[in-house]
Protein backbone atom coordinates (compact mmCIF):
# COMPACT_ATOMS: atom_id res chain seq x y z
CA UNK A 1 0.00 0.00 0.00
CA UNK A 2 1.48 3.21 -0.65
CA UNK A 3 1.24 6.05 1.59
CA UNK A 4 -1.56 8.34 -0.74
CA UNK A 5 -3.70 4.83 -0.23
CA UNK A 6 -3.03 4.98 3.48
CA UNK A 7 -4.28 8.02 3.77
CA UNK A 8 -7.33 7.49 1.47
CA UNK A 9 -8.26 4.40 3.78
CA UNK A 10 -7.86 6.08 7.18
CA UNK A 11 -9.53 9.47 6.00
CA UNK A 12 -12.43 7.13 4.48
CA UNK A 13 -12.47 5.10 7.86
CA UNK A 14 -12.51 8.29 10.20
CA UNK A 15 -15.55 9.69 7.86
CA UNK A 16 -17.60 6.59 8.25
CA UNK A 17 -17.41 6.48 11.82
CA UNK A 18 -17.94 10.35 12.10
CA UNK A 19 -21.25 9.69 10.12
CA UNK A 20 -22.55 6.79 11.99
CA UNK A 21 -21.76 8.76 15.06
CA UNK A 22 -23.32 12.00 14.01
CA UNK A 23 -26.62 10.00 12.48
CA UNK A 24 -27.12 7.41 15.23
CA UNK A 25 -25.40 8.89 18.59
CA UNK A 26 -25.38 12.62 18.46
CA UNK A 27 -27.75 14.32 21.39
CA UNK A 28 -29.52 17.00 19.16
CA UNK A 29 -30.03 20.07 21.34
CA UNK A 30 -33.23 21.02 22.55
CA UNK A 31 -34.55 24.44 22.16
CA UNK A 32 -37.73 25.18 24.33
CA UNK A 33 -40.29 27.12 21.82
CA UNK A 34 -41.43 30.57 22.59
CA UNK A 35 -44.53 31.35 23.97
CA UNK A 36 -46.71 34.51 23.22
CA UNK A 37 -49.09 36.15 24.80
CA UNK A 38 -51.81 34.05 23.24
CA UNK A 39 -50.37 31.17 24.28
CA UNK A 40 -48.85 30.67 20.97
CA UNK A 41 -45.59 28.11 20.98
CA UNK A 42 -43.16 29.56 18.18
CA UNK A 43 -39.81 28.18 16.66
CA UNK A 44 -38.14 28.88 13.70
CA UNK A 45 -36.10 26.04 12.20
CA UNK A 46 -33.22 26.75 9.74
CA UNK A 47 -32.95 23.92 7.13
CA UNK A 48 -29.57 24.34 5.45
CA UNK A 49 -28.65 20.41 5.36
CA UNK A 50 -29.87 19.46 8.15
CA UNK A 51 -32.74 21.30 10.73
CA UNK A 52 -31.17 23.42 13.16
CA UNK A 53 -32.20 23.20 15.99
CA UNK A 54 -33.34 19.77 15.29
CA UNK A 55 -35.25 19.02 18.59
CA UNK A 56 -37.59 21.26 19.75
CA UNK A 57 -39.49 21.19 23.04
CA UNK A 58 -43.02 22.43 23.42
CA UNK A 59 -46.44 21.75 25.53
CA UNK A 60 -49.33 19.81 24.93
CA UNK A 61 -52.62 21.32 24.33
CA UNK A 62 -51.59 24.30 23.23
CA UNK A 63 -50.92 25.63 19.06
CA UNK A 64 -47.52 25.30 17.85
CA UNK A 65 -46.29 27.30 14.96
CA UNK A 66 -42.75 26.08 13.15
CA UNK A 67 -41.54 28.67 10.70
CA UNK A 68 -39.18 26.68 8.58
CA UNK A 69 -36.44 28.89 7.16
CA UNK A 70 -34.89 27.17 4.28
CA UNK A 71 -31.35 28.14 2.90
CA UNK A 72 -29.93 25.47 0.97
CA UNK A 73 -31.13 24.32 -2.60
CA UNK A 74 -30.92 20.67 -2.26
CA UNK A 75 -33.95 18.58 -3.52
CA UNK A 76 -33.99 17.02 -0.15
CA UNK A 77 -34.99 19.65 2.00
CA UNK A 78 -37.74 21.01 -0.19
CA UNK A 79 -40.37 19.57 1.89
CA UNK A 80 -40.86 18.88 5.58
CA UNK A 81 -43.45 16.15 6.56
CA UNK A 82 -44.86 16.00 9.99
CA UNK A 83 -46.70 12.56 9.73
CA UNK A 84 -48.25 12.54 12.94
CA UNK A 85 -50.11 15.69 12.37
CA UNK A 86 -50.94 14.75 8.70
CA UNK A 87 -48.60 17.88 7.29
CA UNK A 88 -46.80 17.97 4.25
CA UNK A 89 -45.65 21.01 3.23
CA UNK A 90 -43.18 22.26 -0.06
CA UNK A 91 -40.11 24.91 1.45
CA UNK A 92 -39.08 27.07 -1.28
CA UNK A 93 -35.77 28.11 -0.94
CA UNK A 94 -34.72 31.62 0.99
CA UNK A 95 -38.38 31.72 2.56
CA UNK A 96 -39.79 30.72 5.47
CA UNK A 97 -42.29 28.54 5.51
CA UNK A 98 -45.05 27.63 8.67
CA UNK A 99 -46.79 25.11 10.00
CA UNK A 100 -49.66 25.18 12.56
CA UNK A 101 -51.09 22.36 14.60
CA UNK A 102 -51.80 21.62 18.12
CA UNK A 103 -50.20 18.47 19.67
CA UNK A 104 -52.75 16.83 22.36
CA UNK A 105 -50.61 14.31 23.23
CA UNK A 106 -47.02 14.59 24.95
CA UNK A 107 -44.63 12.30 23.27
CA UNK A 108 -41.95 12.68 20.96
CA UNK A 109 -42.55 12.90 17.33
CA UNK A 110 -40.15 13.01 14.30
CA UNK A 111 -40.32 15.74 11.54
CA UNK A 112 -38.13 15.03 8.34
CA UNK A 113 -37.42 15.56 4.85
CA UNK A 114 -39.93 14.28 2.41
CA UNK A 115 -37.57 11.23 2.39
CA UNK A 116 -36.80 10.96 5.57
CA UNK A 117 -33.15 11.63 5.35
CA UNK A 118 -33.03 14.65 7.76
CA UNK A 119 -34.74 14.20 10.96
CA UNK A 120 -36.02 16.56 13.32
CA UNK A 121 -37.68 15.87 16.89
CA UNK A 122 -40.43 17.91 18.63
CA UNK A 123 -40.38 16.47 21.89
CA UNK A 124 -44.05 17.22 23.56
CA UNK A 125 -44.40 17.76 27.21
CA UNK A 126 -47.66 17.55 29.02
CA UNK A 127 -48.87 20.78 31.27
CU1 LIG B 1 -34.39 14.17 1.85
Amino acid sequence: MTLVEGIVMVGSVSAIAWLNWYFFFAVPKTQQAAVDGAGLQEALVRVDGGYSPSAIQVEAGRPVRLSFDRADTSGCSEEVVLPDFGIRKFLPTGAVTSVEFTPTQAGTYQFTCGMGMLRGRLVVTSR
